[in-house]
């Protein structure tokens, strides 16, 4: 059997797609866009107790953090995964013991590992957040040891100082600013923010807000280099603070996956080699649909998107074809049986990859949710369905 895979189709694809036995394997799709998506490494710095779970609760929202339990890697890093959204958070602990230095010393040899071990630029930490207790009063040495450390990485730095709830607190981050400086050099001015990651009440009146968060974020965007776009856009969807940026950036990277799929389907339809286009172009946008699910981090585990995905695919495949190319379940299309005969012009088959992605992508901007920053989608399947068609719009 001529297999009919071009580079751009290849790529795209990745391995869910089987050119041998022409299959097109859902879950493994699934599981590759979400394995694939753009990474943020962050490496948190602190004494137990200054508040480095509190803010990335806060910062991240907590229900993402308490889904990636922590997991002690070695003995002062402990690994959290957040995989729906490319982030790995590596908090720090231990380094208050007395024994500081000897701490600290561990902790340099552990961190050479996770740099010496990043052979890709989504594995390499991206940044640093160095965390100070701004109500503790005192600047400490192991802080001061903590920076040296984070600058001879090369490690872009913020450091964050924790429970700022009083004027004294500002006035104690002025002064542990000036000895930074002092120690580190003038490149340290503008390298810190204050937070308070925890509502105060008293008698059910809120006496202490949140603050400071959008600070950290702003700061941590312009911190982490050119270099490392992918970690930059990973950090803008994957923080819970500024939901405008969030979804903004969410959808311009389902943009980008709609281009490279109607890449891939023309592709297909220019190939000169016979037979069928329909199999191929719907593995590649059903690809589509996958990358794009998770770039909205919805995981399709939810039985609701797969039958969405197979409804949409089907609905455009009978708009544009005149019939149905995939089958219902669509874990496992069986893409040989479903041949319809035909080629696709790649004009053609570019076109309609296009309008169903950027019709999915305003069905799912449209469930969006500004103040929880997610995707709500309906219950019922039908209702997605409905409103896709409201907005897909294709002619032949
Ligand atoms: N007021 C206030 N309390 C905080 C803040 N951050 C953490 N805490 C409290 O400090 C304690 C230790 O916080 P935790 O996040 O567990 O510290 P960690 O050991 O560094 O992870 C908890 O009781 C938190 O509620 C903050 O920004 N403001
Ligand atoms: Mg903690």
């Amino acid at each position: 059997m001529t297999t009919r895979i071009n580079d751009p189709l290849t790529d795209f694809l990745g391995t869910a797609y089987d050119p041998q036995t022409q299959t097109f394997d859902g879950e493994a799709a699934e599981k590759e866009a979400f394995e694939n998506k753009e990474k943020l490494n962050v490496i948190i710095f602190g004494a137990t107790g200054v508040g480095k779970s509190t803010l990335i609760n806060t910062f991240f929202g907590s229900e993402k953090v308490k889904a990636g339990k922590g997991r002690p890697v070695t003995q002062h890093l402990e690994k959290i995964e957040l995989p729906k959204n490319g982030v790995t958070l590596w908090d720090t602990k231990g380094i208050e013991s007395q024994d500081y230095k000897n701490t600290i010393e561990q902790l340099k040899n552990e961190l050479k590992q996770s740099f010496d071990t990043g052979s890709e630029l989504d594995d390499v930490p991206h940044l640093g957040w160095l965390c100070m207790d701004a109500s503790g009063g005192r600047i400490e040495d192991r802080d001061m040891e903590l920076i040296r450390i984070i600058r001879d990485y090369n490690l872009p730095l913020v450091i964050v100082f924790t429970k700022v709830t009083a004027d004294e607190h500002e006035e104690f981050i002025d002064i542990a600013m000036q000895e930074i400086i002092a120690a580190f050099g003038s490149d340290m001015a503008g390298r810190h923010v204050a937070v308070n990651s925890v509502v105060a009440k008293r008698r059910g009146k809120v006496i202490e807000e949140v603050f400071g968060l959008d600070d950290l974020l702003d700061l941590s965007i312009k911190s982490i280099p050119e270099g490392h776009l992918r970690a930059r856009n990973a950090l803008k969807k994957s923080q819970n603070v500024r939901m405008k940026l969030r979804l903004d950036t969410m959808s311009s990277g389902a943009r980008m996956i709609v281009h490279a799929a109607s890449v891939a389907a023309a592709a297909i339809g220019a190939s000169p080699i016979p037979g069928s286009d329909a199999p191929l172009i719907a593995a590649a946008q059903s690809t589509m649909i996958y990358k794009i699910n998770a770039e909205f981090e919805l995981d399709a585990q939810a039985a609701k998107a797969t039958a969405v995905i197979s409804g949409i695919l089907a609905t455009t495949a009978i708009a544009s074809l005149g019939k149905t190319v995939v089958s219902n379940a669509l874990k496992f299309i069986p893409v040989a049986g479903t041949l319809i005969g035909g080629a696709v012009s790649a004009a053609t088959a570019m076109a309609i990859t296009q309008a169903i992605g950027h019709a999915y992508i305003q069905v799912l901007v449209s469930f969006f949710n500004d103040k929880s920053g997610k995707v709500e989608l309906p219950e019922n399947a039908l209702e997605i369905l409905s409103e896709f068609k409201k907005v897909f719009s294709f002619k032949p």
